[in-house]
């Protein structure tokens, strides 16, 4: 097909450029408008197409900036859907009447790229009396290039075309379900959500949703499953970043009376309120409220979160004052800040204050109790580890009581379609243990792409006996090794340091790295760099990691004395999130004696990943690749040289090269036979004995009925390419094109079939 494209380059005659058009549809899998062709054959003909047939990013590049160009957003690269964030709305892209079409096209792969076609494909993979299996879209992308904008309108299309007929009547609210997952949106992301320098409304966490589907393929409910909420956020922001949006939402849109009940005055200052003068659109309190309402959580239950957050914002006002001597606890600069944190978060003033300056530590045989002041930096970290503590909870809560409201109950739902939404790869000038959680599920994620449609096809090929020119891609199990491997590897390297509990240095961490990691390519060669820090060689691109910090941040230290403060709170919401159990000694005690072993934030983290790969690989899994056309958010721009260094990320290329050679669709040799024997009768000339034939023969007899089918197709071109299939060992591998023309066949056959059953009917009577 590419060599085609070739003999066209020179775009003068009509024909050449109708035939091109139509190469280049293939190659993008969609419409290319006539008036985008001139500007692809400008570009540099020669080059476009040599390169277009060695699949590099260039080309990829120049088709899709063409198509950026034309308000074409979504571009079909082999089994992925690329999707540009438009940064400007385009509303009909997503309109209902759309989705409809989509659902209702016999081929919706034969319309425009779009995320809807991924969606009805996934839905019709659901539905299919093949093998129906369980589904998920995987959607990733650098922060801001609109995962969750596109997460948001498939759960919008799947609202429309798998709506349920029944309206749920709990909670008092009669409502259909689909309505009510929608609303977990923008609770979710008031919550979760903040404005960061990449992207206004950056998803803080990560999230799986399982849509479950019954018998009829309806949605009846649920599950959403969340991943390392960047918790730090609510007591650490940069200056030019913000806190998240649900505090600017209290403070902006609280009634007079909630303000004085809350304590947040009209223009009150919070130091852990950055750039509050800039209004989002995402500052929409009464949006958040009323979606609230519709998931369960009553108005008085609203008000006591809220009232709780504003006393975290009040903690946030809390400064201390050395005291001069090392036997005396630090000042609070500002009573009134600690006193009104205590009665919102309703906590007794005085424990709190001690909590904050005093550590208690248990020692000795007898476990004696010593009191030791704090410095004031500890005295400012225990203020900080407590809002974190509670705000942490308090949205682990929201996750269960959203879940709670959307669930469905488990004999009601037979399948799901998962739609997963995480953090893209990151790398920033200071990268800590954040960067080094995300990366590594990206590299996780990345290994799950390229096992299921690179080495899985690949393989099974060779199993089956199929020819296949090998295509060059990158593994990066060795990547993987390096950060999660063992017994050595970064994960375990920090997790020993928390472990031993030792006091140890940024640099001994980074020397125990590097030489205990010496042998791994993924590596990087650290260069002398004025902070401690190792390098990793990711897919996407190295990153430096500073090691200041990372073992603390690892142990994410919760001083039992704050989880006991809040255990006194006669906060009806606190009393919830820390309920008062004896028996919770757990990982929270710091004491120096303490051997027990330590869940840390890299273990957690590493087994929820296990956790949701072991979902993901149940499933077929789909993707969409978002991307962003530049870094400022606006529209009608595309920076060339950022999109090819995201285009490169993430593989883009040989998924495109792998999937235009690739057969994804694979059945057994009995299966084929069983659904498809009665097309047979559309070619007469084959085996005589059906009985006596072997499966091979019956099977060949299939297959022979393709051309026939394919010339039966309106839409076939005249001399158009055999549809493509192979007869493996055990397994005929087709594209979804040969499924369908075979479907098509088969359901004609069974009409014509019923049709002389019902002639025979009335001829009998
Ligand atoms: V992050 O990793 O959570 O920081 P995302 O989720 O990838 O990031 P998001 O979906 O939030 O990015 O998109 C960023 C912004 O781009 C949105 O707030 C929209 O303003 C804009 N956007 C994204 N997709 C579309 C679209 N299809 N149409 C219009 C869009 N605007
Ligand atoms: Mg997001």
């Amino acid at each position: 097909m590419l060599q085609q494209v070739n003999g066209h380059s020179s775009g003068s005659d009509a024909q050449g450029r109708e035939s091109l058009r139509e190469d280049l549809q293939e190659f993008l899998g969609g419409e290319v408008p006539l008036h985008q062709l001139d500007d692809l054959t400008k570009v540099n003909p020669v080059t476009l197409e040599t390169e277009s047939a060695k699949g590099t990013s260039a080309s990829v590049l120049r088709c899709l900036q063409a198509r950026y160009t034309a308000d074409t957003f979504y571009t079909n690269a082999g089994c992925t859907l690329v999707a540009l964030n438009p940064f400007k709305p385009v509303p009909q892209l997503y309109s209902p009447e759309l989705m409809r079409e989509y659902h209702a096209a016999p081929q919706p792969q034969k319309l425009k790229p779009h995320i809807f076609t991924v969606g009805e494909q996934t839905y019709r993979n659901v539905r299919s009396l093949i093998e129906p299996v369980n589904q998920s879209i995987v959607v990733s992308g650098e922060s801001g290039a609109g995962k969750t904008w596109t997460s948001r309108c498939l759960m919008k299309f799947y609202a429309v075309v798998a709506a349920s007929p029944t309206s749920w009547e709990s909670h008092k609210i009669a409502e259909r379900i689909e309505q009510r997952i929608l609303n977990s949106n923008p609770v979710m992301e008031a919550f979760g959500n903040a404005c960061t320098l990449r992207n206004n409304n950056s998803s803080r966490f990560g999230k799986f949703i399982q849509l479950q589907l019954n018998r009829d393929h309806q949605m009846t409910g649920a599950a959403i499953q969340t991943y390392l909420l960047e918790k730090t956020r609510v007591a650490c922001q940069d200056s030019t970043e913000r806190n998240f949006h649900i505090f600017y939402q209290i403070c902006k849109g609280a009634s007079a009376d909630e303000r004085l009940q809350w304590h947040l005055p009209e223009g009150a200052a919070f130091s852990w309120l950055p750039n509050p003068e800039r209004t989002l659109e995402e500052d929409c309190f009464e949006v958040t409220r009323e979606a609230m309402l519709h998931l369960g959580i009553d108005a008085p239950t609203q008000n006591n979160i809220f009232q709780a957050l504003a006393g975290l914002l009040h903690l946030g006002n809390i400064r201390f004052a050395d005291s001069g001597d090392e036997a005396q606890p630090c000042r609070p600069m500002d009573d009134g800040a600690v006193r009104t944190s205590a009665l919102l978060l309703r906590l007794p003033e005085d424990p709190l204050l001690e909590t904050l300056r005093i550590r208690t530590i248990r020692a000795g045989r007898q476990q004696q109790v010593f009191r030791k002041p704090c410095s004031q930096a500890e005295c400012d970290t225990r203020r900080d580890c407590l809002a974190k503590l509670v705000y942490a909870r308090l949205f682990d809560w929201l996750v269960s009581v959203i879940n709670s409201s959307v669930c469905a109950d488990p004999a009601s739902w037979t399948t799901f379609i998962g739609l997963l939404d995480v953090y893209g790869f990151e790398s920033f000038p200071h990268n800590s243990l954040e960067q080094l959680c995300i990366n590594y599920a990206n590299e996780k994620l990345q290994q799950h792409f390229v096992a299921h449609y690179l080495r899985a096809q690949q393989e099974e090929y060779a199993v089956e006996g199929l020819e296949w020119s090998f295509v060059n891609y990158q593994d990066n199990q060795t990547c993987l090794d390096l950060i999660e491997g063992s017994p050595i590897s970064i994960c375990s390297l920090i997790n020993e340091e928390c472990r031993l509990n030792r006091p140890s240095s940024a640099a001994q961490l980074q020397t125990r790295i590097e030489s205990a990691l010496a042998g791994s390519p993924c590596l990087g060669h650290n260069k002398l760099s004025p902070e401690p820090s190792f390098i990793v060689l990711h897919y996407a691109g190295s990153v430096r990691y500073h090691t200041a910090g990372l073992v603390e941040k690892n142990k994410d230290p919760i001083p039992p004395e704050l989880t006991r403060l809040l255990q006194q709170s006669q906060d009806p919401l606190l009393k919830v999130l820390f309920p008062a159990d004896p028996e919770e000694k757990s990982q929270e005690e710091p004491s120096g004696q303490s051997r027990a072993p330590v869940l840390t934030v890299v273990s957690k983290f590493k087994a929820s990943l296990e956790q949701l790969l072991q979902v993901l690989q149940a499933t077929t899994p789909h993707y969409i690749r978002c991307i962003k056309p530049n870094s400022q958010g606006r529209a009608q721009a595309l920076h060339r040289e950022e999109v090819l260094n995201q285009l490169e990320a993430c593989g883009l290329v040989e998924t495109i090269h792998i999937s235009a050679a690739g057969f994804p669709i694979r059945v057994s040799h009995r299966t084929f036979v069983e659904r498809y024997a009665s097309l047979r009768r559309l070619h007469p000339q084959g085996s005589p004995h059906a009985e006596q034939a072997t499966l091979r023969a019956l099977l060949q007899d299939i297959l022979h009925t393709l051309p026939a089918l394919e010339a039966a197709t309106p839409a076939a071109p005249a001399g158009a390419t055999p549809a493509p299939v192979h007869c493996g060992r055990t397994k005929v591998f087709m594209t979804d094109a040969t499924l369908e023309l075979l479907e098509r066949g088969r359901a004609q056959v069974l009409e014509q079939c019923a049709r002389c059953i019902q002639a025979g009917w009335r001829r009998h009577r």
